[in-house]
C-alpha cells in the first residue's frame, strides 16, 4: 500500500527536517533483514580476521565482496580489534536489503518528499550497532557526506535535492543508540561540519524511537547523531539514500547507483 503524505506530513518534513512513518514493513519482513544482517556480520568477521594488522587505527579500510563493500575501522588483523562500521550496497550480498530499498512503500514516500517520480539511488547500506561495541556517529548533516558546496553536488530543487531513509530492523530504545534528531536544525541549509559537531555535541536532541519496521525520512540538512549501543540487544538499520536526477556527480559504490529509478511503481 502506498502511503499518501498529508499536507501536515510534508510540513513536518520541511520544517523539522524529518518525518517518521510507523509500520511501513511487517515484522516478518524485518526478521528476514535481521537474518541477512547477521549473515553480513559473519562475512565481515571472516574478512576482518584475514586483514593484515594496521598501524593506522584512525583510517577506514574498505573490502569489496560479492557486490557489497565492507568498511572497517580499528587496527584489524587476527587480534579481533577491527570493527565493521557499515556495509555499503548491502543488497549486493544480501538482496533483502535492495528489496527493501526499492520497495514502493518506501520509494513512493521519497517521491512525494522530493516532488519527483524518479530519483537516483546513492545508498543501500547496513549500520549495525551491537551492545557496547563503541560505534557512534557524531552530530552531522548528511549534506557533508553528499559533498554539498563542491562541484560534485548541484542542488537542483533548492531544497537539498536529497532524501535519506532509515528502516529499523530492531526496536530502537533510549539505550541502544537510536538516531537522535535536532528538529529545525536544517533551516539554514548546509553548515560548517566542525561547528555542527561543536554546537550539537552536548545537546540532547529528540531520539527517534523507531519500532522495527518503522522508518525515518530526512533531508540533507537536519542535524542528527547516534550514540553507542548501551542496551542488551542489537540496533540494526537499513539506510537508503535518493538524490534528484542531476544533483550528484560523485561515484558511489554499488551496482545500482547512478541510475534513475521509478519511485512510484506498484508492488
Ligand atoms: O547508524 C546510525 O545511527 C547513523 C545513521 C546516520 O547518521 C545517517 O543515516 O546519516
Amino acid at each position: 500500500m502506498i502511503h499518501e503524505l498529508s499536507p501536515a506530513d510534508l510540513r513536518r518534513f520541511h520544517d523539522d527536517g524529518y518525518l517518521i512513518l510507523e509500520d511501513l514493513f511487517s515484522r516478518e519482513e524485518v526478521a528476514e533483514m535481521a537474518a541477512a544482517a547477521e549473515r553480513l556480520r559473519a562475512v565481515g568477521r571472516e574478512i576482518a580476521a584475514a586483514l593484515p594488522a594496521s598501524e593506522d587505527e584512525a583510517s577506514e579500510r574498505k573490502v569489496e565482496h560479492a557486490g557489497s563493500q565492507f568498511v572497517f575501522g580499528g587496527a584489524g588483523g587476527s587480534n579481533g580489534s577491527c570493527r565493521l562500521l557499515r556495509v555499503v550496497w548491502a543488497g549486493g550480498c544480501e538482496p533483502a536489503f535492495l528489496d527493501c530499498g526499492r520497495d514502493a512503500r518506501l520509494t513512493a514516500v521519497v517521491g512525494q518528499l522530493l516532488g519527483s517520480s524518479t530519483a537516483v539511488q546513492l545508498l543501500n547500506q547496513l549500520h549495525a550497532k551491537y551492545p557496547n561495541d563503541g560505534l557512534e556517529f557524531e552530530p552531522h548533516q548528511d549534506s557533508e557526506h553528499r559533498r554539498y558546496g563542491t562541484p560534485e553536488w548541484h542542488d537542483v530543487n533548492g531544497r537539498g535535492s536529497y532524501v535519506q531513509t532509515v528502516v529499523a530492523i530492531d526496536d530502537s530504545t533510549p539505550e541502544n543508540g537510536p538516531l537522535v534528531f535536532y528538529p529545525r536544525s536544517g533551516r539554514r541549509g548546509h553548515l560548517d561540519p566542525t561547528s555542527v559537531r561543536r554546537r550539537y555535541r552536548d545537546r540532547p536532541g529528540v531520539p527517534a524511537l523507531l519500532a522495527a519496521g518503522s522508518a525515518a525520512f530526512f533531508g540533507p540538512y537536519v542535524v542528527h547523531r547516534s550514540a553507542e549501543n548501551r542496551g542488551a540487544a542489537p540496533r540494526r538499520i537499513a539506510i537508503n539514500g535518493f538524490a534528484l536526477p542531476g544533483a550528484n556527480s560523485r561515484p558511489y559504490f554499488g551496482a545500482g547507483t547512478g541510475v534513475p529509478i521509478e519511485l512510484f511503481r506498484r508492488g
